[in-house]
């Protein structure tokens, strides 16, 4: 919930994307950025646009703020902080200088109908309880939206809704243990900083379920790559839920809340939920189970070729192909490449281990004949989860991990 100096942050945008139109040539830029199989549409409004403290990243909206990172950014395992890509769902961002954010006079309350007590906790206090450290993907629900077949409505990202940071925080269950947990307790709520402008908008708030909040991997970071974790993904701290998609990673985190009774509003339920039974789900979130959904929570397996784009030129001979592979958290076992369409796949070489939570990059060397080449790849984890080999479609688009197709021309 937004509290203080309810000033748009995007009044400083939006004068820069007024001055962005007159500018094709980042029209241009984005349009050569954008993912194949994005709706046509989106060509018409992407640009590339440089956030304060941030290198160029595809802009999909500027209010709410809504970037997604190009290819060539998941180059490495982990995405650099200026990299990273930015989603927001509500216009109402505090400003970087905003004392709402502001790292010295920041508070985290603690409390709920499920708590014993209740904590007021600064940065601070945060940084003095023990330190845990985690690499780990944070991916939005809807990436790769943008390649439902039919189109469905939302943010139309492409490939680049997601990235790797290695963070650094409190343990959320110390955090709960300082007020003490109920047994009654079945969710634990985040609510953030920021809020809507309309007060019709609904606040986003989000819950997880209470065995998810006490895992030690669920932390609230306060450090994102070494360095403050930038504004405009989530300063001065969020949550990170290591394995489920971005929609619970809450940024400008100031209210934890301990709950007997499942959180019901409008981001819990319809939003982000998905069909029952379509997906492979090991991660349940039983409190908010009614059918005929779900709510989202584990990431699904998947990978991506980042040394070619589709259609790229290529001399023939040794082609080395390479990319990333990531799942839910129980760790990629093999990233398989096949160039006869999946009749016959060869294993790629595994790239260094940050962390079953992390990506894992991937290569292989391929002889590629002259003419065209197409290589798709698959990705295995270590509880037998493979991508998808044709879309399971769902009306908000989540959870897109069919195989990746791309084609060589080889001169
Ligand atoms: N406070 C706040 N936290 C939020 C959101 C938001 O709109 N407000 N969006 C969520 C969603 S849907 C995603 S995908 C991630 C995106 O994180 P990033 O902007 O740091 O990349 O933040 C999550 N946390
Ligand atoms: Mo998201």
């Amino acid at each position: 919930m937004r509290t203080l100096n309810r000033r748009d942050f995007l009044g400083t945008t939006a004068a820069a994307g007024a001055a962005l139109t007159g500018l094709p040539g980042l029209a241009q830029a984005a349009l050569a950025e954008l993912t194949p199989g994005v709706p046509a549409g989106v060509g018409t409004y992407a640009r590339m646009s440089t956030l304060p403290g941030k290198k160029p990243l595809i802009q999909l909206a500027d209010r709410p703020p809504n970037y997604e990172a190009p290819l060539e950014y998941f180059r490495t395992p982990i995405t650099p902080n200026d990299e990273f890509f930015v989603r927001y769902h509500l216009a109402g961002v505090p400003d970087a200088n905003d004392p709402a954010l502001d790292p010295k006079t920041f508070k985290i309350s603690i409390g709920g109908d499920g708590a014993n007590g209740a904590a007021t906790l600064t940065l601070d206090d945060l940084k003095a309880m023990p330190a845990v450290e985690i690499t780990a993907v944070n991916q939005c629900s809807g990436n790769r939206r943008g390649l439902s077949k039919p189109h469905v409505p939302g943010v139309e990202w492409g490939y680049g809704a997601m990235g790797c940071a290695k963070w650094k925080g409190a343990k959320l269950k110390d955090i709960l243990d300082k007020v003490g947990v109920k047994k009654e307790t079945v969710e634990v709520s985040f609510g953030g900083a920021d809020g809507p402008v309309v007060d019709t908008t609904p606040d986003f708030v989000k819950s997880l379920p209470i065995w998810k909040a006490m895992d030690e991997h669920t932390i609230v970071a306060y450090e994102m790559n070494g360095a403050a974790i930038p504004h405009l993904n989530g300063a001065p701290a969020r949550l990170i839920v290591p394995g489920w998609t971005g929609t619970y990673w809450m940024k400008h985190v100031n209210a934890i809340e301990a709950r007997t009774k499942p959180l019901n509003n409008y981001w819990m339920n319809p939003a982000y939920r998905i069909p029952i039974g379509k997906f492979p789900l090991a991660a349940r979130f039983t409190s908010q189970e009614y059918a005929p959904n779900t709510p989202i929570t584990e990431m699904v397996i998947n990978s991506l070729i980042t040394s070619h784009r589709d259609g790229a030129r290529v001399k023939h001979g040794k082609v080395a192909v390479s990319g990333i592979a990531w799942d839910g958290g129980y760790g990629i076992r093999a990233v398989q490449v096949s160039t006869d369409g999946g009749k016959t796949w060869t294993d790629a070489k595994l790239g260094q281990d940050l962390g079953p939570y992390a990506f894992r990059p991937w290569s292989l060397e391929l002889s590629v004949r002259r003419g065209k080449t197409n290589v798709m790849v698959n990705a295995l984890n270590t509880i037998g989860q493979t991508q998808a080999s044709a879309l399971i479609f769902n009306g908000a688009g989540y959870h897109n991990n069919v195989m990746q197709s791309i084609t060589l021309n080889a001169a």
